[in-house]
């Protein structure tokens, strides 16, 4: 590590193609020196952050069969309604990616910084448990887990079901069909995660925006929420968003790349 005139830490990096041939990632002074004063870290991530693992965004263009269908169109309860075999099929495609892949240089990144820290709340918008995965604990999973399954109608998670052939399958409870224990588009976010992430932003005393949009309510309110509150407000994301031009710090790059430059930054490894 390497601090240059100009205020910044230097990280050294293994060049490579997503992070554009780039050796060397710079990390403000200024934000290594708050990091390390921070009390409270709350982090919100996005789908970006398992764009490095081969999972592709949200938004990302669909491939091969998938890629006439938006997936706004597919994340919905009337989506279910009209076609559930389509959705559950969509589903059953991307559970199938995540199994196939692992996480990522940035989720490690994030367990890491934990330990660092006296209180620290891990946000997620994804489904795909990879921050569990990397090690991370507690983490408030807003938009449910593509892995487990609940009935449509009485919202019950069910374990195990009778392989009728049928698909998607029906709830051994109430015969109604079994979906994914995901969020959709106008359903209410689970209450106990949304406060949980509420309160992480209205405490904590920086707040990181990783690898999101920023284009869903109501997870793209809480760094409004932690800015109100006085957290400084950090994002990392290879393009810009809404809340770029509000935020303290910027970090333009894959947070694969960047928040292990960061971790290294401000808790160097003897
Ligand atoms: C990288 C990278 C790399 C790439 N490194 N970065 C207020 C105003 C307007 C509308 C609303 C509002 N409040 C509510 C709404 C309606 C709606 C909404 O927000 N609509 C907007 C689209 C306008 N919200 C809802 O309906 C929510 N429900 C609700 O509010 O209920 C109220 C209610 C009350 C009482 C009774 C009933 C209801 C529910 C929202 C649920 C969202 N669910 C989904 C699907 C989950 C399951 C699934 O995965 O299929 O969650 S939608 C989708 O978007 C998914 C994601 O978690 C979420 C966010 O997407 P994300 O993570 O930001 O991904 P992308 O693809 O958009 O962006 C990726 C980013 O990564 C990009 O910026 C890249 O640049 C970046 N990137 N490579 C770092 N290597």
């Amino acid at each position: 590590m390497d601090a240059d005139k100009a205020g910044f830490c230097v990280i050294r990096i293994r060049p490579c193609l997503k992070n554009r041939g780039r050796n060397v990632i710079q990390i403000p002074i200024d934000l290594i020196q708050l990091l390390r004063a921070a009390k409270h870290i709350a982090v919100l991530t996005g789908a970006g952050v398992s764009a490095e693992s081969g999972v592709p965004t949200f938004r990302d263009a669909q491939t091969g069969l998938w890629a006439k269908y938006r997936p706004e169109d597919l994340a919905s309860p009337d989506a279910f309604r009209r076609n559930p075999r389509l959705v559950w099929d969509w589903y059953a495609w991307r559970r199938d990616i995540v199994d196939r892949v692992k996480p990522n240089a940035g989720h490690y990144a994030l367990a890491e910084m934990a330990r660092h820290v006296s209180s620290f709340t891990l946000i997620t918008q994804n489904v795909d448990g990879f921050h569990q995965q990397a090690g991370s604990e507690n983490v408030v999973e807003l938009h449910g887990n593509l892995r487990r399954v609940k009935c449509f109608r009485e919202e019950v998670v069910i374990d195990e079901w009778l392989d009728a052939g049928e698909v998607p399958p029906r709830c051994p409870r109430c015969g109604d069909h079994l979906r994914p224990d995901v969020v959709w588009f106008g359903e209410r976010l689970p209450p106990a995660a949304l406060q949980a992430a509420i309160d992480a932003a209205a405490v904590c005393d920086v707040f990181f925006s990783i690898g999101t949009s920023g284009l869903v309510e109501p997870a793209a309110s809480l760094p409004r929420v932690a800015m109100e509150h006085g957290a400084k407000v950090i994002e990392i994301n290879p393009t810009i968003t809404p809340l770029t031009p509000l935020v303290s710090f910027a970090l333009s790059g894959p947070s694969g790349v960047v928040l292990p430059a960061l971790v290294q930054a401000a808790w160097p490894s003897r």
